[in-house]
């Protein structure tokens, strides 16, 4: 029986669906269940591990958490299928959590911790959540005044109950103590037994992942239990990661990368273990990485570079037993690629992914010249990739073209969103990546730029027309363009071409005051404007980006005012 969240998703077709199932790619087993499977294999092998709050947990003590907590999200009152906004630091109840959903059946919504009251009472409307998840305060924000804020706007929209799940010492009055809730339970056995028979198919929707953003609104990514479980394992396998990892998550755990690629799912489904951590910086991370014998993590190409910076300053004793960097999320730069292995002594795997699906990884035993110069190859056989022109026809061999992509383990289409599926995927079913790629003789992929308006600043993707829509609120703005600026620290930076209105002018500061004041995550404010007097269309009338991107280039090459 399809969940009614699952009924608003795009299903693969049948054929497809049968040919992942005989293959083995879909195990049919909802990932709930795989964990479970896994603590009972390995019961006493070390599951997780956050340092900063003391907790240690072998696989079946988190198996048995993760019950625990189902039992108890059923008995506040949740449903299989219905779903509840996750904005969580990292750390063991972010872990806990998502494993109690999993068995549970309640679906996770993977908010990042930057978000803010726009772009998270967004994600509660648009999944028609019941529940959100946060810390008390995390980075002098509080969290849990705007959790309690937000269920008042949102409340109305389900008219059913709401609940606030907070993570912290002081869990003020209406709220729900997380900690408390994904604490062990007093008859885990009985919680197991309640969970071993749970409602939940092995193609329900598994996690909600954000897009990485091209339009005025984030879309949702429905990934199912067998899909999302096949993205682990198969990243799993080609990252080497078994039952002796030690994985280090320091990307914002709700990310598809530290997620399952093959991250913290990928770790605990091989039996091996996961290490916490609140961010990449990298004095912490590189004696976190040494006190815990850390084998893999996965950073962005801007957090590659201050860990090869503070190596190269402090040492990299402290790194020595890290096998495996997978680095990805934007372009890493041949250059920076060349000194990892050198520099800290770990084999690069780039990494060239999506939260829509399709994985490409670099393998480990491919050549120092082919893990340097390219984003590597699709994680699976069965993924299928096209380069193709604007027309949509396929490119010559070695010539760049704009990606298109479907497989096992990518939807066909984002949750309740046809009018934009209609322009992301094309009539059979092919997700429009707007990666511009190259492939080289050995089947690698080059990313060598895009064709979406986004932004990727330091792995973060930040969509130019929610930007835009944002901005066109202040009365002083006649019309805007926000592009991407080239920045040596994090590849990119968003800047704004503003034609105020005439009489009036308007300055960054107050642009990103007004940003600030509706509640949306820093990392979206612009960071560069120019005042122009146009822009320049193309020649139909859009406006001329690319002019634009070269503009600032010159710009900041000359030192020109702004
Ligand atoms: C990952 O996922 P998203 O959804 O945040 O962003 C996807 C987009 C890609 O379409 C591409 O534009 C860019 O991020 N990207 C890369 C890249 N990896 C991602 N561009 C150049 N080189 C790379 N290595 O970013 C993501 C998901 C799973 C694993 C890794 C990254």
């Amino acid at each position: 029986m399809p969940s009614p969240v699952t009924d608003n998703t795009v299903p693969w077709p049948d054929a497809e669906a049968d040919d992942y199932v005989a293959k083995g790619y879909w195990a049919g087993i909802p990932l709930g269940t795989l964990l479970r499977d896994v603590a009972d294999r390995h019961p006493d092998a070390p599951a997780l591990v956050d340092a900063s709050a003391g907790v240690r947990l072998t696989h079946s003590e988190l198996a048995d958490r993760a019950d625990s907590a189902a039992a108890r999200l059923l008995d506040i009152g949740m449903s299989p299928g219905e779903r509840i906004v996750v904005q969580l630091g990292n750390g063991w109840e972010f872990v806990v959590l998502t494993l109690a959903c999993l068995r549970a059946g309640i679906v996770p919504v993977m908010a990042l911790p930057a978000h803010r009251r726009t772009e998270l009472a967004y994600l509660a409307r648009h999944s028609e959540a019941t529940a959100i998840a946060v810390p008390d305060r995390m980075r002098d924000f509080d969290h849990q005044e705007l959790a309690h804020e937000l269920a008042d706007d949102v409340r109305s929209a389900t008219d059913g109950p709401w609940h606030v799940l907070v993570a912290g010492e002081e869990v003020a009055p209406g709220g729900i103590d997380l900690r408390a809730l994904c604490g062990l339970g007093d008859d885990p056995k009985a919680d197991r037994a309640r969970l071993d028979v749970a409602p939940i198919g092995s193609r329900d929707v598994a996690v909600f992942l954000l897009s990485g953003g091209t339009t005025g609104l984030p879309k949702l990514i429905a990934r199912t239990h067998d899909d999302y479980a096949y993205n682990a394992r198969g990243s799993a396998e080609v990252a080497a990661v078994g039952s002796d990892a030690v994985y280090l998550v320091s990307l914002p755990a709700g990310h598809n990368f530290p997620l399952a690629c093959p991250g913290i799912l990928g770790a605990l489904l091989a039996g091996g273990r996961v290490v916490t951590l609140p961010s990449p910086e990298p004095a912490r991370a590189f004696a976190t990485i040494a006190a815990e014998g850390v084998t893999h993590t996965a950073v962005v190409p801007a957090v590659a570079g201050r860990w090869l910076d503070h190596a190269v300053e402090h040492g990299a004793d402290d790194v020595e037993t890290l096998r495996v960097l997978q680095v990805g999320g934007a372009r890493l730069a041949d250059e920076l690629a060349r000194r990892v292995k050198p520099v800290l002594g770990a084999t690069l795997q780039q990494v060239f992914g999506m939260a829509e699906g399709l994985l490409n990884f670099t393998r480990l035993d491919d050549l120092d010249e082919v893990t340097c110069t390219t984003q590597g190859r699709p994680m699976c056989p069965d993924d299928e990739v096209r380069l193709v022109d604007e027309l949509d026809h396929d490119v010559p061999g070695g010539e760049p073209g704009s990606l298109l992509t479907r497989g096992p383990y990518t939807p066909r289409g984002y949750y309740k969103a046809a009018e934009q599926n209609a322009r992301a995927f094309t009539e059979d079913g092919w997700y429009r990546s707007g990666d511009l790629c190259r492939r080289t003789p050995e089947g690698n992929l080059i990313v060598e730029g895009r064709d979406k308006d986004m932004i990727n600043r330091g792995g973060e993707k930040i969509s130019a027309e929610e930007v835009e829509n944002l901005v066109y609120r202040l009365p002083a703005v006649a019309q805007v363009a926000a592009i991407a600026m080239p920045d040596p620290q994090l590849g990119e930076r968003v800047c704004l071409y503003v034609v105020p209105r005439p009489g009036t002018t308007v300055t960054l500061e107050e642009i990103r005051e007004s940003m600030g004041q509706i509640g949306v995550a820093r990392f979206k404010l612009p960071e560069h404007l120019v005042l122009v007097d146009e822009l320049v269309s193309t020649k139909v009338g859009k406006i001329d980006k690319k002019a634009l991107r070269a503009d600032i280039a010159d710009r900041l090459t000359t030192g020109a005012p702004a």
